[in-house]
């Protein structure tokens, strides 16, 4: 085990790891490995249906936190953590 090569995603087990994959996986329709803006569209549609739609592209440049246009899992994975540690 390593406790300090990655202090991001250290907090998290395995096990929650591989859920929040699942999801990544289950948004990232075409199987790319990138989640695109129409893809994170669907995701926030069924994650919060009240969100406008110009939120999402603020929402969207937010975890793409290297800004290429694609989120990526591991971006992915640094927004769910954020959101968790909110709650
Ligand atoms: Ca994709
Ligand atoms: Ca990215």
């Amino acid at each position: 085990m390593s406790d300090s090569q990655t202090p991001a995603v250290s907090k998290m087990t395995d096990e929650q790891i591989a859920e929040i994959r699942k999801d990544f996986d289950f948004f990232d329709r075409d199987q790319n490995g990138q989640i695109d803006l129409q893809e994170f569209i669907e995701l926030l549609t069924i994650l919060s249906p009240k969100t406008k739609i110009n939120h999402v592209q603020e929402g969207f440049d937010l975890i793409d936190g290297n800004g290429d246009g694609y989120i990526d899992f591991e971006e992915f994975l640094a927004w769910w953590q954020e959101c968790w540690w909110e709650y």
